[in-house]
Formats: C-alpha cells, sequence, structure tokens
C-alpha cells in the first residue's frame, strides 16, 4: 500500500487512478508509479529473487500502460529498475529498488522547486503571463515569482475536456496571485496583452518537439504571431531517450464520452478527444530544467547527458 493524496492505494489501484485521470500531470504519474513499485518490493515475502523480478516488471507494465504519452512515467519506472538484473539476493534487489524510487521521488520534487527559481528570473514586475492546463513545474514559477514580491498576473485557459484550468486559477487564486480564467478559443483575443507564455511538458522530443496537453501548440503558434516567448518547464525525465531512435510518441485519444455524450448526437456523427499534441521547437524559446535553461534544440544533448548514449540501443 502506499498513500497518495492521503488515501492508501495498491499498484493496480495507482494504474487505475493514472488511467482514470484521479492521478494526473506528468510529473505526479511519475512519481506516484516510483512509489507503487518501491511498495511492491517491500511487500514482496518470499526469498525467490526470479520472482520478485517478474513481480516488479509485470508492475512496471501494468504502470507504464495506464498512460501511453508522458515520457516521464516510462523514465521513472527505468531509474525505479536501474540494476536491478545485477541484485545477487531479494535483500539486494528490494534495496535497490527502495534507494532508487526514493531517489527519483527526491530529485523529481526538487526539480520542480529548482525549475520555479530558475524561471522566476525570467519575470519582472507588472508581467502578465499565459498558461495552459495545469502543470506542477510552470505553477512553481508563478508561485515563486509572486513570493519573491513580484506583482505578476496570469490568464489560465480553461483546458478543455477535464477543465484542469479550474485546478490552475485555484491555486493560484489561493497564493494570492491575480488570476484571469479564458476559455481556451479565447487564447488568441488575450494573447495581445500577454508577454510570456509559460507551459509543463509530458515529453520533449530529442528534436526539440514539445508534448503538452492539447491546444498547447494553439497557445504556442498565437504566441508566436505576436512575438510573445513561449517558456517550457520540463524536469529532465520529461525528456524522451526513445525518440533518439526514431520512436515517435503516442499521442493519447479518450473516450469521446468526456466531451459530450454522443447519444446526443446525429447517427454517424463522429468524435475524437486526443488529448495532447505537437509544439514544434521553432515555436519555443526555451526550455528550463533543473540543470539549466537551455534552447529546444539543444534537447539531444540533455537526453545524453541524463540517460547516456547508451539509451539509444536499448529497447
Ligand atoms: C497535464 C499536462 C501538464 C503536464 C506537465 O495533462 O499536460 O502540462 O503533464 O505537468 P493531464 P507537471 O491533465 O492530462 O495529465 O508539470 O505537473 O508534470
Amino acid at each position: 500500500m502506499i498513500i497518495v493524496s492521503g488515501v492508501s492505494m495498491e499498484l493496480n489501484e495507482i494504474a487505475d487512478s493514472i488511467k482514470s485521470m484521479e492521478i494526473r500531470g506528468a510529473g505526479l504519474i511519475a512519481r506516484s508509479a516510483a512509489g507503487a513499485l518501491k511498495q511492491r518490493a517491500l511487500d514482496y515475502k518470499g526469498q525467490d529473487i526470479q520472482a520478485l523480478r517478474k513481480q516488479l516488471e509485470d508492475g512496471r507494465d501494468i504502470l507504464v500502460a495506464s498512460r501511453p504519452t508522458a515520457i516521464s512515467l516510462w523514465n521513472s519506472m527505468q531509474a525505479t529498475l536501474l540494476g536491478i538484473e545485477q541484485a545477487e539476493s531479494v535483500e539486494e534487489m528490494r534495496d535497490l529498488v527502495v534507494s532508487n524510487a526514493d531517489r527519483f521521488m527526491t530529485r523529481s520534487s526538487r526539480a520542480v522547486d529548482i525549475i520555479g527559481e530558475f524561471g522566476a528570473k525570467r519575470l519582472r514586475d507588472g508581467m502578465k503571463v499565459m498558461t495552459h492546463c495545469n502543470s506542477k513545474a510552470a505553477l512553481s514559477v508563478l508561485k515563486t515569482a509572486h513570493a519573491q514580491g513580484k506583482h505578476i498576473e496570469v490568464y489560465a485557459t480553461e483546458s478543455r475536456p477535464w477543465k484542469q484550468g479550474l485546478l490552475t486559477v485555484r491555486e493560484l487564486g489561493a497564493a494570492g496571485i491575480p488570476t484571469t480564467l479564458i476559455i481556451d478559443s479565447a487564447v488568441r483575443w488575450a494573447m495581445k496583452d500577454i508577454d510570456v507564455v509559460f507551459v509543463g511538458a509530458d515529453t520533449v522530443c530529442s528534436n526539440g518537439a514539445l508534448i503538452n496537453k492539447v491546444g498547447t501548440s494553439q497557445v504556442a503558434m498565437a504566441a508566436h504571431e505576436s512575438r510573445v516567448p513561449v517558456i517550457v518547464c520540463a524536469e529532465t525525465y520529461k525528456f524522451s531517450p526513445r525518440t533518439l531512435t526514431g520512436e515517435l510518441v503516442e499521442i493519447e485519444e479518450r473516450d469521446a464520452s468526456e466531451i459530450v455524450d454522443p447519444n446526443t448526437l446525429p447517427a454517424g456523427v463522429k468524435v475524437r478527444n486526443p488529448v495532447f499534441d505537437a509544439t514544434p521547437p521553432e515555436f519555443i524559446d526555451s526550455i528550463i530544467t533543473e540543470v539549466g535553461v537551455i534552447s529546444p534544440y539543444a534537447a539531444y544533448e540533455v537526453i545524453v547527458r541524463e540517460f547516456g548514449q547508451a539509451s539509444i540501443f536499448e529497447e
């Protein structure tokens, strides 16, 4: 059992909660999955090292399958199981998984704070910021700048169909930041007053493209048209070693009923519900990571530095 938001959960329940979006946001799903795998290691009471390894790998597969787009989930599983094939006893394997998971969770939470500090330097008194959806990393920047006494104002998109923008305005409003909610289609209308856009990331590809909540590319296009810089807040485990070998990122499509009750539509009308999209690097000013602020075109270097050249040859 692990505790997520005060509720204790088994690995399968965590995977189900990720699937149903009770646990959401690329960083939180990665940390929750690492915690779930750690707990599976702790719960194993047998003495068969191969059986433990199988339980861990099965658990990893269940968690990774829960949402397909965010590479953070896959990277967290890789980090948590790093080196288990070398373990010579159940105890050694268990200790390794526990320390790997703890390191990942600590490093990942710390990264959000560091990104907040780096990003706040890009904000000055009087700036109007736009954000899309609900990103802990992007909000860390806005809340850090506000805590430093900078008077910023935020325009937040609603983010249909799940309306994660309501989470954003509640959080920013509670922090005392002047915040305005707009519908997604009002982005271009609002852009004329905006100084900078801050968004989060589900995946950063080796060519510098950003995969984030659907609509991010429209926000970025409108910003590009108005010469407004778009800044991406992405911990290094949001960078995808899998894209180095040409793998494309799967864009999750969720059930149409999240948008509209299909029974209310005439027969034959289709509804599609893609929940992420790709923003090309030419619309991105910079990416703030916990190891520094980079151009999107430096994504390849970050991937090689963080995951090693060997990641190219891993399956
Ligand atoms: C959330 C979303 C966020 C990123 C980054 O989508 O697109 O911008 O996941 O979030 P969903 P964070 O609601 O479908 O998970 O910075 O919190 O990791």
